[in-house]
């Protein structure tokens, strides 16, 4: 079944050059970006994406890296998308990842992991909304 998930290539990645080799590994496991934007997130901005973490003890540390450098936004499109994104992400810890993975790849610790995927249908129609008016999705 053909669907949309979010992805961000965080601030940490983008600042290591990494921006190319995720994004092709995206393309190489079928998920075609049908949009995407290089964006300074506010504070604020980062604040209302991760409204659900709010109460958790990092929320602000994890809101301040959001908003400290530039983040690629992309919609990916494919088949059963947002599995397959949270498949080639690996485990939100690094050191938990499997090999090969893109935050075993290009992530530093729990904090700075290199991406962020959408976690369910739910999560992603919130999170595409987010940040994409649909005339801006090519899908
Ligand atoms: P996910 O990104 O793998 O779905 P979530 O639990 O939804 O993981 O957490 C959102 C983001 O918050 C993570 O990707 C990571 O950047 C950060 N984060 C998660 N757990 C911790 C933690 O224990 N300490 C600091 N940052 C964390």
């Amino acid at each position: 079944m053909s669907e949309r998930t979010l992805a961000i290539i965080k601030p940490d990645a983008v600042k290591k050059n990494a921006i190319g080799d995720i994004v092709s590994r995206y393309e190489k496991a079928g998920l075609k970006p049908v949009a995407m934007k290089l964006m300074h997130m506010s504070k604020r901005t980062a604040e209302g994406f991760y409204a659900v973490h709010k109460a958790r003890p990092f929320f602000d540390s994890l809101c301040s890296f959001m908003s400290s450098g530039p983040s690629l936004v992309l919609v990916l499109q494919g088949d059963n998308a947002i599995k397959k994104n949270r498949d080639l992400m690996g485990a939100t810890d690094p050191a938990k990842a499997d090999a090969g993975t893109i935050r075993k790849v290009h992530g530093t610790n729990i904090e700075f992991n290199a991406v962020h995927g959408s976690d369910s249908p739910e999560t992603a129609a919130f999170e595409i909304g987010y940040f994409f008016p649909g005339m801006e999705i090519f899908g």
